[in-house]
């Protein structure tokens, strides 16, 4: 593949504009979700929810759970709602993973965590909020789409983020912590359920929306554990070669912490090369799709170039 201004051109001369869209798909996601949370009475936990919701950040799920849709076949409008939650489960957990009892951060998307501002209180709440009006969004939003594909979908996010995926995760983490004894093993456990279980089910989701068949499902699942794993250690790399600035979070909190992470583990180096094959066996899963497949497998380049 040729790289030239972010046009990358593949031998059969397709072209794909990766910033564009990005701009695009991003600008799409900040308005649906802006209207998916209208402020009302008790105002202050309608703004605590948005405060972290519209804090910014890649939008990279909501992005993949589109991509995936439309590459099989399915409309934006049809996966709308689906990406939205997924970006509220998201959020959530980045609210409670910022709280004192947890990582303890006082930054998040270049702005103050949302216990900074609102409070611990209120910020467990928002994460509640936050999760519990991602299902009832689902259901209610979605249009046109069979009911039972939004019944596997449901099934999917709540497998996702209950103790079979982040909250499992996030427990082996703080298990781990101080632990140097950690094998790589229990690591890709922590990472395939605190990061790459929610990126699974966005990809997943996209795809059943859109009515997939049970081996294609198969496959985006495979795409997805690699691109997940991949952006876990790109994560591990980051918080060592960034700065605060540049993270828009605390950086060097794995090290403060002693945690065990992939560079740890195998070096900077090896590190990045593990990530690049993950990438690669990513993108092999897609080419039954052909070019339709062409903006998921950027969105997967995408994941290890990023600085933040
Ligand atoms: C209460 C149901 C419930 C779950 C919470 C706290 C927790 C359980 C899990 C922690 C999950 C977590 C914070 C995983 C880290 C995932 C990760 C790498 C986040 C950074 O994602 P980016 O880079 O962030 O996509 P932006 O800001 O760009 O969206």
């Amino acid at each position: 593949m040729v790289v030239t201004d972010n046009i990358q051109t593949t031998p059969q001369e397709v072209k794909f504009d990766l910033r564009a869209y990005l701009k695009e798909r991003q600008k799409l996601c900040e308005a649906a979700l802006d209207k998916s949370i209208s402020m009302r009475y008790p105002e202050k936990i309608y703004e605590a929810m948005r405060y972290s919701l519209m804090a910014g950040g890649k939008r990279l799920r909501p992005i993949l759970c589109l991509a995936t849709c439309e590459m099989m076949g399915g409309t934006i409008d049809m996966a709308m709602p689906t990406a939205c939650a997924v970006e509220m489960i998201h959020t959530m957990s980045l609210i409670h993973d910022d709280l004192p009892a947890m990582d303890n951060d006082d930054y998040r998307r270049g702005k103050l965590t949302n216990h900074k501002v609102y409070g611990d209180d209120i910020a467990i709440l928002a994460g509640d909020g936050l999760l519990a009006y991602a299902f009832e969004y689902v259901v209610t939003q979605t249009q046109n789409v069979p009911l039972e594909r939004v019944v596997q979908v449901i099934a999917r996010l709540g497998h996702a983020t209950g103790a079979t995926g982040l909250v499992g995760g996030q427990v082996l983490d703080l298990e781990s912590e101080g632990k140097t004894d950690i094998s790589l093993e229990t690591l890709n456990f922590i990472h395939n359920h605190k990061t790459g279980a929610l990126l699974e089910a966005c990809v997943v989701c996209g795809g059943i929306i859109a009515g997939v068949s049970s081996e294609d499902v198969q496959r985006l699942s495979r795409y997805s554990q690699n691109i997940g794993l991949a952006f876990q250690i790109i994560d591990d790399i980051l918080d060592i070669t960034q700065t605060d600035e540049q993270l828009g979070k605390t950086a060097g909190k794995d090290q403060q912490a002693q945690k065990v992470t992939y560079p740890s583990l195998w070096g900077l180096q090896e590190s990045k090369q593990k990530a690049q094959q993950l990438i690669e066996d990513a993108c092999a899963e897609l080419e039954p799709f052909g070019d339709k497949a062409l903006p998921l497998k950027e969105l997967a380049h995408f994941i290890i170039s990023r600085k933040h």
